[in-house]
């Protein structure tokens, strides 16, 4: 008899796993000595099975991103004909493939007016290059060559590459490896909890707003190229503006004569109930970010979509632009994208993160608010955050930050839900095809995680 455990075990799944596998933002040792990873090994609708036989409510959507729920036979359909089909081509050298196009096409049609050409990346991360680059070269070519400088916030989340990283406003990450890079600039986000003190979230967001127009001030206008934000802060902790920032920003942005950039690669594809979060605030970006939603996660695709002002230079006076990756336009995920649109349209996803599940999960949080560790909770259609404070009344943080939070998720995910912790906010944005009552489930077991964390924190 062999002694060693079969080899689909999650025993030898876990060694394997930690003896070769370095996973993204990840403490390796610690992940070690607590044993090593949860194996997902399958999912549907809005669930995810693990390999001890668990079974999960998805609070996360994945990473925010699988939109349309898991196991879409009709998305595995069209992927299998388009491999069938034409498994791969690119997009340079004066080529192109129908998928690619009609993606195209669809996007210029579902994003706010103004925004009419797409360039293709595989990540979040990779597009916010190409903005980079883009926005770059536009300047150069309009005969603005010192506009370089990329106005960003503290919290904001741009990716992880060095130009990802260097745009986000993610201390950790800066503390690695020299960033951010020269040429990109950080202000106050608009994160009246943290920040507000004692004026109204209205007043608060004028102040941040104003915070941007003091760096391009600061740096001269002549410097700057582009204010670049998530119109809401994902990954720093559902960070949601008061209703008087966007606009006074993107009127900031115009006097100056700064790019307004809309990463909306968590924001884009009905999260927020609009198709994208710019047409819930009422912007026209310069230029926005895709991804993640795009094809709810079953493939990786992720777009820039520029806007006429930018794209008229760019093709009229720009001569070829010498960027582009071998993945741009790849047909298989476009042919993917575009099925993954067709589904949020057919099944009215937008419509009912709106006016259905966006308001249900509203109500649900609202009851949370008289909780003892419950400071605020944040939402808009089905992204949410619930901030876990130590004294409510004066908006004091646990010390140290970020231990109530990850007790709090620990217990939500021992009670059989996925939520994540940023600091001491519980995030939330789970698929938009979950149901009414599977949201009361949801926060059903995050209040129960609360009462946990309580008794944990010594807190009643
Ligand atoms: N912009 C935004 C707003 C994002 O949230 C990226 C860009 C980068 O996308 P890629 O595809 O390069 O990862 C993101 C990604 C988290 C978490 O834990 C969030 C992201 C990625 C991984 C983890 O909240 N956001």
């Amino acid at each position: 008899m062999n002694s060693q455990p079969a080899r689909n075990s999650t025993v030898r799944w876990r060694e394997s796993d930690l003896r070769h596998h370095m996973h993204p933002f990840t403490d390796t040792k610690e992940l070690a000595a607590e044993g090593g990873s949860r194996i997902i090994t399958g999912a549907e609708g809005i669930h995810l099975h693990d390999s001890e036989g668990g079974r999960l409510l998805d609070g996360m959507a994945g990473l925010w991103c699988v939109n349309v729920g898991y196991s879409r036979t009709e998305l595995a359909d069209v992927a299998r004909q388009q491999m069938l089909e034409l498994p791969y081509y690119h997009a340079f050298f004066k080529t192109a493939t129908p998928s690619s196009i009609e993606l195209a096409e669809k996007i210029a049609q579902i994003t706010p007016d103004g925004l009419n050409h797409v360039f293709y990346g595989s990540s979040g991360s990779e597009s916010n290059d190409t903005v980079v680059r883009a926005v770059r070269y536009y300047w150069q070519v309009e005969g603005k060559p010192e506009k370089q400088v990329f106005i960003s916030r503290t919290h904001a989340y741009h990716g992880s590459t060095m130009i990802g990283a260097s745009l986000g406003g993610q201390a950790a990450m800066h503390g690695q490896g020299g960033l951010p890079l020269p040429g990109f600039e950080h202000v106050m986000p608009p994160y009246w909890y943290d920040f507000g003190g004692d004026l109204s979230p209205e007043e608060f967001g004028l102040k941040a707003a104003k915070a941007i127009e003091d760096k391009i001030l600061e740096l001269g206008a002549d410097k700057v190229a582009a204010f670049i934000g998530e119109p809401i802060q994902g990954a720093g902790g559902v960070l949601i503006a008061p209703e008087t920032y966007w606009p006074e920003v993107q009127k900031i942005c115009r006097k100056h004569d700064v790019l307004l950039v809309l990463d909306e690669v968590i924001t884009g594809f009905g999260r927020v109930g609009e198709w994208f979060a710019a047409d819930h605030y009422g912007l026209q970006p310069d230029l926005m970010t895709l991804a993640k939603a795009i094809t709810s996660g079953y493939l990786p695709l992720s777009a820039v979509v520029i806007g006429d002002r930018v794209a008229n230079t760019l093709i009229e006076k720009g001569g070829e632009f010498y960027h582009g990756y071998t993945y741009s336009g790849h047909p298989v995920p476009c042919a993917v994208a575009l099925e993954n649109i067709r589904i949020i349209e057919r099944e009215k996803l937008v419509e009912r993160t709106r006016d259905i599940t966006g308001p249900r999960l509203a109500e649900r949080l609202a009851e949370l608010r008289d909780h003892p560790l419950v400071g605020e909770v944040r939402s808009l259609g089905l992204i949410a955050g619930v901030e876990l404070v130590k004294n409510k009344a004066k908006r004091q943080h646990f010390d140290p930050i970020g231990k109530a939070g990850g007790i709090c998720r620990d217990h939500v995910i021992a009670n059989g839900a996925i939520m994540r912790a940023v600091r001491d906010t519980i995030v939330m944005a789970p698929p938009l095809i979950i149901e009414p009552q599977q949201i009361d489930e949801m926060i059903g077991i995050l209040r129960r995680a609360l009462d946990l964390t309580a008794k944990d924190m010594g807190v009643s």
